[in-house]
């Protein structure tokens, strides 16, 4: 009797197990901690970037010049150093940070940040060298491009062809005129070699312009051979563009779509680009951007994940197959986290998030699930 009932325990545990392991709904594949939304660091002073580094670190810049490199498993801080000359001024400071594609070999990295020059406030692309935990200056790539309290663009992407290409948006620094010139580098895409030399594809013989009439694009990515930027509105009209050779994007002639008259004329006279999504009468300052493709997260695969300053949330806009369109969106986190500045997504897909409150209250968080 005592067998049979040791037998009837042992059956019922063994698929009391079976229905457990059936209806997990969470796969955890490695052992990092299950929480769906962990702090990773606080205390942090308007972190502008986050980058998933080819290392599996996480890289952060603050304004303020502070570059970090944090270990995303334990929260730790493993490397952090300051630039000497970033000025941070209103909105400008140190900004972008992207990895070289070989960095895992040559410690190459490009970072944005503003600087003062004989009481003129400016910006540059420089190239560094990470290499024995210590920073090396490289190279500028680019500098004396104007910058301001405001609207000073600033994300990098480096493109995955053959021969990659290093971009980089600039805002208009607020003279918004600046951004239909093509003698000036505000209000732009700019395109390099990853030796800083001028691409001999480029648009303009010996110019970085790759496209212009931009305000302040703060969000770039590039996903199935599409680039995508997102661009501050003024009081309406925030944008996400595709962003092609050699486009007008319109900025200041136009705003969103080419949909009143002086705007259609303008839009047919200047082979302008329209946002594949723009926000219509309001603005949400939608600034740091990331294409989101995993299982993990299965609602946002094929979405651009967009974090916004002013609305305080993440919009998931679903793209068609194609990646040419904006299917759905959703709004998630509204007032979780305060002000969001930036994201990064890492190869398990997880999602993390930076936010711009200031005052040294800071956070870099990690989304596990939705
Ligand atoms: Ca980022
Ligand atoms: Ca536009
Ligand atoms: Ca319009």
């Amino acid at each position: 009797m005592r067998i049979i009932s040791t037998l009837v325990i042992v059956f019922f545990i063994v698929l009391q197990s079976c229905k457990t392991k059936n209806n997990d709904v969470v796969v955890v594949p490695d052992d990092w901690p299950t929480d769906s939304i962990r702090i990773l660091k606080n205390n942090l002073n308007f972190p502008w970037e986050i980058l998933w580094g080819k290392d599996d670190f996480i890289w952060m810049t603050e304004r303020g010049g502070k570059i970090s490199k944090i270990n995303p498993k334990t929260k730790e801080v493993v490397f952090s150093t300051s630039l000497p000359d970033a000025v941070s001024n209103g909105e400008g400071g140190l900004l972008g940070l992207v990895q070289h594609p070989d960095f895992l070999t040559n410690g190459f990295f490009y970072a944005v940040y503003n600087y003062n020059n004989g009481g003129n406030y400016l910006e540059k692309l420089v190239q560094f060298k990470f290499i024995n935990n210590n920073l090396q200056t490289v190279a500028t790539i680019i500098d004396n491009i104007p910058a301001s309290s405001i609207h000073n663009g600033s994300r990098l992407w480096i493109t995955t062809e053959a021969a990659p290409k290093l971009f980089m948006t600039t805002g208009d620094a607020s003279v918004a005129n600046n951004a239909l010139r093509t003698s000036s580098l505000s209000g732009k895409v700019l395109r390099f070699n990853l030796d800083g030399s001028i691409p001999a594809d480029n648009p303009i013989s010996g110019s970085p312009i790759w496209s212009l009439g931009h305000r302040n694009p703060q969000g770039l990515v590039m996903a199935n051979g599409i680039m995508y930027a997102s661009e501050h509105g003024p009081n309406v009209e925030d944008e996400v563009n595709i962003i092609e050779k050699n486009r007008n994007y319109g900025w200041p002639t136009v705003t969103g779509p080419c949909n009143d008259p002086a705007e259609i004329t303008f839009c047919a006279a200047n082979n302008v680009k329209e946002p594949i999504w723009s926000s219509g009468n309001v603005t949400f300052a939608y600034c740091g951007m990331d294409y989101y493709n995993n299982d993990r997260i299965a609602a946002w695969k094929n979405c651009l994940l967009l974090t916004s300053l002013k609305d305080a949330n993440l919009r998931v806009l679903k793209l068609s197959t194609d990646g040419l369109s904006v299917v759905s969106e959703q709004q998630l986190f509204k007032n979780k986290f305060g002000r969001i500045r930036d994201i990064c997504v890492s190869p398990a897909g997880r999602v993390y998030l930076c936010t711009g409150n200031g005052g040294n209250a800071d956070v870099l968080v990690e989304i596990s699930q939705p």
